[in-house]
């Protein structure tokens, strides 16, 4: 069972701290920072922004160095941008698969605004010969002691981007995170924000970055956060890139009573990966098939789409509401769970079972004395 710590965040393991956003109390475009989830794989690192630096090196021109005032004083670029750990979900994997037991929380909005990482890289002039951009945290430990998993002695929380998304607008370097400086849990001083990618590409406590020649095959790109492809003969790994297509339900939660002839407000959360959400539909289990949702506030890139559904009950019974969402690239979401995905990319449809009950009737109580 979840333990509830501070109001709002469900605990889903102590140390390192991992916490779900309930996403059943979304309200705002938004999520505030409290209430963000937060994915560590190790002990958050305490880092002091004096003595911090961002060293940059590998196949580059010039290696650089660079403190956080000399980060700030560059040109600044702000997005809202929406992150999914690529585990959100894993509990409604069947059978159950091993790891964090995430239900829908662990997903989240926020405006982020630092420098595009290309920024960065230009300063210290990248190769021709560059493939990828490495970026390292100062986290580090040993993981799965004693597993086939383990890792060899300790490690940093480290990802390659490709060279082309490294270098595009949608990836930057934050310092702050809506409109205040990163909190230790979500980076400080420095993390990276990449639009339209899972979580784990979103490096936390940056202090180093090398730019690389070859693809980087380290333990969270190789071991951890892949999927299997099958398309070019036998199955081979690829790490987990882009988010995939999905919407989710907030309201009504699991189990919720709802009443015949009043409306009630369908609500949830879309996002997808570089394309954005075209169309979410909701199937009520009424007879009446699907139906267009509608999307509420304006499209931004790489930012989630809230909707709603009005729906009015008309019979009494048990029903089991669906969402489904559709990209730009001509994604849907699916129905069933995928089997190539280890315990990731959970987008598949997963219906709230709700009980429609007739209204409440005005009567006179009776009192035996
Ligand atoms: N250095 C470092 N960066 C990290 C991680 C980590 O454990 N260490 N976790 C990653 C994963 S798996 C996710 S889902 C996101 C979560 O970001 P958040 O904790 O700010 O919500 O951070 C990513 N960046
Ligand atoms: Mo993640």
């Amino acid at each position: 069972m979840p333990t509830q710590e501070q109001p709002g965040l469900i605990v889903r393991q102590k140390s390192p701290e991992n916490t779900e956003f309930p996403f059943a109390s979304l309200s705002d475009w938004l999520i505030p920072t409290e209430l963000f989830f937060v994915r560590n794989h190790f002990p958050a690192p305490d880092l002091d922004a004096r003595d911090w630096r961002l060293r940059v090196d590998g196949a580059v021109e010039r290696p650089i160095e660079l403190d956080l005032d000399s980060i700030k004083s560059m040109r600044s670029a702000t997005f809202n941008a929406v992150v999914e750990c690529a585990g959100n979900g894993r509990v409604y994997y069947v059978p159950p698969k091993e790891g964090l037991q995430w239900q829908n929380g662990a997903v989240g909005n926020a405006a982020w605004t630092g420098v595009l990482l290309r920024e960065i890289l230009e300063m210290a002039g990248v190769r021709q010969t560059a493939r990828e951009v490495l970026l390292v945290g100062a986290d580090s430990g040993v993981v799965d002691t004693n597993r086939k998993t383990a890792s060899p002695g300790p490690i940093a929380f480290a990802r390659s981007l490709p060279l082309a998304k490294a270098v595009a607008d949608s990836t930057m370097l934050a310092y702050s995170m809506n409109d205040a400086p990163l909190t230790r849990e979500h980076g400080y001083p420095l993390r990276a924000v990449v639009g339209g990618w899972f979580g784990m590409a979103w490096v936390k406590w940056i202090t180093h970055i090398t730019v690389l020649e070859q693809p980087f095959l380290g333990y969270w790109q190789a071991r951890d956060y892949f999927r299997w492809e099958r398309n070019l003969g036998e199955p081979r790994l690829v790490p987990l890139t882009e988010m995939e297509v999905k919407a989710q339900i907030a309201r009504p939660v699991q189990g919720a009573r709802l009443i015949t002839g009043q409306p009630y407000r369908i609500f949830g959360a879309a996002w997808s990966g570089e394309a954005p959400i075209r169309q979410v539909q909701v199937c009520t289990g009424d007879g009446r098939g699907w139906r267009d949702a509608r999307l509420l506030e304006a499209e931004r890139p790489f930012a989630w789409r809230l909707w709603e559904y009005i729906w009015t009950p008309e019979d009494v019974g048990q029903y089991k509401l669906r969402c489904r969402a559709s990209d730009g690239a001509g994604r849907v979401q699916p129905d069933l769970q995928h089997s190539d995905f280890e315990s990731y990319g959970a987008n598949w449809i997963v219906p709230v079972e709700v009980t429609v009950v007739p209204e409440p009737q005005t009567y006179e109580a009776e009192f035996v004395i």
